[in-house]
C-alpha cells in the first residue's frame, strides 16, 4: 500500500517537475528511532496528534519550535454525572462562607484560550530537552441572584483574565527503540510563572461591583512547582501509527496563598492513518482523573461553587479527531500543520462544577 502510494507520488512528482533530491529527503526532519534514516524520510505520522505533549524525540543535535493554541468551551454545570440549573444550585448548595445560606452567583460558560510555545533540543540520542511557555486568556460568564434567598435574577456579568501561565521544562528519556516500537520516560517540572492573584468586577447580590481576588479556575498558575512524571510508547508500521502516554501533574508543597491544586494522572491512546506522506488522520482517547484542592485561599470567599476548594476535580473520558500534514517539498517543507478536536464522553465531577464542553487546539511545528 505504501509503495503504491509512494510509487503514485513520485510519479506526481515527475509529471510536476518537482525531484525530490537526496540531500531534500536528508533535509527532512529525522526522528529518532528511523534506523534507515538516509531511506526513510519523515511522515506526517511521526508525531502524536497535536493535542498530546512530549510524544516524540529527536536525533543528536536537532532542534524543535512548535506553536499550539487551544481553545476550551465550558458551558452548564454537573454534580457527580447529573445536570444541575442554575435556579437548583442557588435554591440547594449550601455556601460555605455564609451568609448568606446557599450559593448566589452561578457560572454560566467559560472561554479558555491557551498560546503554548515550545521549544526542543536533543544533546544525544537518548535524551530529548523540552521547554514550553504559555500565555492564557480566560474568560467566565455569571448570572447572580438578587438577595440573599430565592430565584429572582439580578443580572450578568464577565470576568477575564490573561496573562502568562506556568512553564515546564522537561527531558524524555529513551527506553527503547527498534524499527516499528519506541518507548520514553517523561520527566518535568512545572514552574510557578502564572499569577495566581489575578482580580477583577463582580456582581453582587446586593447589586454592588467590588474588584475581588477571583476564584482559583480563574487564576492563571498553580502557585507551586508540580512534577510531570511520564511514559511515552508509540509505534509505525506501514501506514498504521499508535501509541499510549501516561502523565501526571504533582504538586509539591503549598503555594503562596495557602492552598494545593489537585494532582492529574492522564492516559491517553492513539491510532493514526497515512493517507500520503504528507498527510495523517488520528482517533484518540484520553481517561483523567484530578483531585480537589487541598487549603484555601481566604481571599476567595464569594457565594460561588468556584470558590469552594471542593468543587475542583473529578473523572472525564474524552474523545478526539485529528489530522496532521508535513509539507513535503516546496518552500514549505518540513513545516508541520495538525489539528486536533476534543470532545467529551462522560464527566463525573465534584460538583457543582461547570462541564466541558469541546476542545479544540491547531499547532505548527518545525525542525531543524
Ligand atoms: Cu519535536
Amino acid at each position: 500500500m505504501k509503495t503504491l502510494i509512494k510509487t503514485g507520488l513520485c510519479a506526481a512528482c515527475i509529471i510536476t517537475g518537482a525531484f525530490t533530491t537526496a540531500q531534500q529527503a536528508k533535509a527532512h526532519e529525522a526522528h529518532f528511532g528511523n534506523v534507515e534514516q538516509s531511506a526513510k524520510t519523515s511522515n506526517a505520522d511521526d508525531h502524536a496528534p497535536i493535542g498530546v505533549m512530549g510524544d516524540h524525540r529527536h536525533k543528536a543535535g536537532e532542534w524543535m519550535v512548535s506553536y499550539r493554541f487551544m481553545r476550551m468551551h465550558m458551558e452548564g454545570n454537573r454534580d457527580g454525572t447529573d445536570s444541575l440549573s442554575p435556579d437548583e444550585i442557588v435554591t440547594t448548595t449550601p455556601n460555605p462562607f455564609a451568609p448568606p445560606p446557599t450559593l448566589r452567583v452561578v457560572p454560566l460558560e467559560m472561554d479558555i484560550d491557551m498560546h503554548m510555545l515550545g521549544g526542543m533540543y536533543a544533546p544525544s540520542d537518548w535524551l530529548t530537552l523540552m521547554v514550553m511557555g504559555q500565555y492564557i486568556d480566560r474568560e467566565m460568564e455569571h448570572l447572580t441572584y438578587a438577595g440573599m434567598a430565592g430565584t429572582t435574577e439580578l443580572g450578568q456579568f464577565t470576568t477575564k483574565v490573561q496573562g502568562i501561565g506556568d512553564t515546564s521544562l522537561s527531558g524524555l528519556i529513551g527506553l527503547y527503540d527498534d524499527n516499528i516500537h519506541h518507548l520514553h520516560l517523561n520527566a518535568g517540572l512545572s514552574l510557578p510563572t502564572g499569577s495566581i492573584k489575578e482580580e477583577d468586577d463582580v456582581l453582587t447580590p446586593m447589586g454592588t461591583t467590588p474588584r475581588l481576588r477571583l476564584p482559583y479556575a480563574m487564576q492563571l498558575g498553580s502557585g507551586t512547582y508540580d512534577l510531570l512524571p511520564g511514559l511515552t510508547y508509540y509505534g509505525n508500521q506501514d501506514n498504521w501509527g499508535w501509541g499510549a502516554q501516561y502523565k501526571a501533574t504533582i504538586r509539591t508543597g503549598e503555594n503562596s496563598q495557602d492552598y494545593t491544586l489537585g494532582d492529574k494522572h492522564q492516559i491517553t491512546a492513539w491510532g493514526s492513518y497515512l493517507w500520503t506522506p504528507s498527510f495523517s488522520t488520528s482517533l484518540r482517547a484520553t481517561a483523567e482523573t484530578e483531585g480537589h484542592i487541598d487549603g484555601m485561599d481566604s481571599d476567595i470567599t464569594a457565594p460561588v461553587q468556584t470558590a469552594n476548594p471542593d468543587n475542583y476535580g473529578g473523572e472525564r473520558l474524552s474523545l478526539s479527531a485529528g489530522a496532521n500534514y508535513l509539507f513535503q517539498a516546496g518552500p514549505l517543507q518540513g513545516h508541520r500543520l495538525a489539528f486536533e478536536v476534543t470532545a467529551p464522553v462522560y464527566q463525573d465531577l465534584n460538583g457543582p462544577q461547570m462541564e466541558r464542553d469541546y476542545a479544540v487546539t491547531v499547532g505548527w511545528q518545525k525542525a531543524f
